[in-house]
């Protein structure tokens, strides 16, 4: 039997899960899993990207331990984070984090030299002040010269495992450097960051047989014989492949973990000046789809909350204290920026509802549901602004990733949204990684196939919409504290 691997590292954990299909069913197995969060140094964020390094290897060991002697491989990771390397392949930098500060103002003073329209026409991409371009813009100049090959997190990965290099194209996509026309990096971008085409790799599609992993690692480590497989290496285009859809409906997702990514699969990109008005992005996904979708500050504000609180409660625990709670007491607009990466989370939110005449939040429950409902109101905004869009309406919301074994945050969802929820599977990122290995090698035809596999073998649950009480009075309220916002990310 096939044994197919992902290696799939979040921000804030990794995991190397092993899989196989017996019959028409998947079977999911998580043989390693580790923290994963970035640390200040000197002032500025950094990952430890040789940490996940071996992290991976250590997981590999422990498939050999379980008896998998050859397999496939794919890994994805978060997005836009990017390692420069010399000419002997060597690692010129430490990797910022994207939450690092440094890019806060970046946008404004690129957009002096390029307007912001332009950039969206040419790629499709929403404006995130940590996107890839503007790290760029404002790393150091002299370092960026001498680099002469920069690949993504992912990317480097790869490339340490199996001494190949490419940029992968989902991955790729998040920079905001490629030309959703020519579906190639941009000169006037890349001449605006005074780079050469030639500082990149070849693109290449997710699905592609990379290698073997090097016979070195393989004999040091004791390794087992891995066909490497490029996944689509941006976690979210390996969680929207993971979704159970035969992709027939009109279906939407929410990938919720760290983020909230709720958007739509499409066959082409939508880059018109209403799209780029709602900060609405064209991510690339595997098979030549688009994720057209937003960023949604997403379950880091209730990781950092718990966090700061010395971990005291569980997720599961906090879900619960929310619960017992009175609802939509206090909102917050998540979006905000001082919500990116503030010194104290916590502080930030009940500063924010101070400041704006509501209720400060002081116990974990209350502060929990001030955040579950300040996102399902967020979702709902965002909801109605891809029907809006695209103008299609939505008949199914597909949440997948941690976020889905979140009972209140789903049921608040399917409530006000109004429309029926199905949440599961929780893995859909290593699953959507693996199904790509398994169209790859000819196991599953496409992704509708792969769609009915996973709903075939993942349990998934589904959320029937309940009235609320009060609905159109908190409406006017959540509109109102709209109006008393200051800039979004
Ligand atoms: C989710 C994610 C988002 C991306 C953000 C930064 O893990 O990959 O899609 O916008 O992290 O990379």
């Amino acid at each position: 039997m096939n044994n197919y691997l992902a290696v799939d590292i979040g921000a804030s954990s990794g995991r190397l899960v092993s899989a196989t299909l017996q019959g028409d069913q998947l079977h999911l197995q998580e043989l390693h899993r580790f923290n994963n969060s970035f640390t200040e140094k000197n002032g500025h964020d950094y990952w430890n990207i040789d940490e996940l390094l071996n992290e991976i290897i250590q997981g590999l060991q422990k498939a050999k331990q379980t008896g998998i002697h050859s397999c496939t491989l794919g890994i994805d990771t978060w997005a836009v984070d990017y390692v420069l390397l010399d000419q002997k392949g060597n690692r010129i930098h430490e990797v910022y984090a994207y939450r690092d500060a440094r890019t806060l103002h970046a946008p404004d003073r690129l957009h002096q030299l390029i307007s912001r329209e332009a950039v969206y026409e040419k790629t499709g991409i929403q404006e995130l002040n940590f996107n890839t371009l503007y790290q760029l813009f404002v790393h150091d100049r002299e370092q960026l010269a001498q680099a002469d090959k920069i690949l993504m997190v992912p990317d480097y990965l790869y490339y340490r495992l199996t001494g190949i290099m490419i940029n992968e194209m989902t991955n790729a996509s998040t920079m905001q450097l490629l030309n959703v026309n020519t579906r190639e990096f941009d000169e006037d971008l890349l001449s605006l960051l005074q780079l050469r085409r030639n500082q990149f790799s070849e693109l290449a599609e997710p699905g592609r047989v990379l290698g073997s992993l090097l016979p070195e690692l393989v004999q040091k480590y004791d390794l087992p014989d891995c066909q490497i497989i490029l996944a689509p290496t941006h976690d979210t285009a390996s969680a929207v492949a993971g979704v159970p859809s035969q992709r027939e409906e009109s279906w939407a997702y929410i990938s919720s973990g760290t983020w909230s990514l709720l958007g739509m699969e499409r066959s082409e990109a939508l880059n018109t000046k209403a799209a780029m008005q709602a900060n609405y992005t064209n991510e690339w996904g595997a098979y030549g789809t688009y994720r057209f979708l937003k960023n949604i500050m997403g379950l880091w504000m209730i990781q950092e909350v718990r966090r700061e609180a010395g971990s005291e409660h569980s997720f599961a625990e906090l879900a619960e204290l929310a619960s017992a709670e009175t609802p939509f007491v206090s909102l917050v607009l998540c979006n905000q920026s001082s919500f990116l990466n503030p010194d104290s989370m916590t502080l930030e939110i009940q500063r924010f509802c101070e400041e704006t005449g509501q209720p400060s939040p002081r116990t974990p429950g209350s502060l929990a549901r001030c955040i579950f409902d300040s996102l399902a109101l967020s979702y709902r905004d965002a909801l109605h602004e891809l029907q809006r869009l695209t103008d299609e309406t939505i008949t199914r919301l597909h949440i997948v990733g941690g976020g889905a074994n979140n009972e209140l945050l789903c049921q608040l969802t399917a409530d006000l949204l109004g429309i029926e929820v199905q949440a599961g599977p929780s893995e859909s990122t290593a699953i959507g990684n693996i199904v790509v290995q398994l169209i790859s090698s000819g196991a599953l035809e496409d992704l509708k196939a792969a769609g009915r596999t996973i709903a075939r073998s993942f349990p998934t649950r589904l959320y029937e919409p309940k009235s609320v009480e009060g609905l159109q009075e908190l409406l006017d309220r959540w509109e109102r504290l709209k109006i008393q916002a200051t800039p979004s990310i």
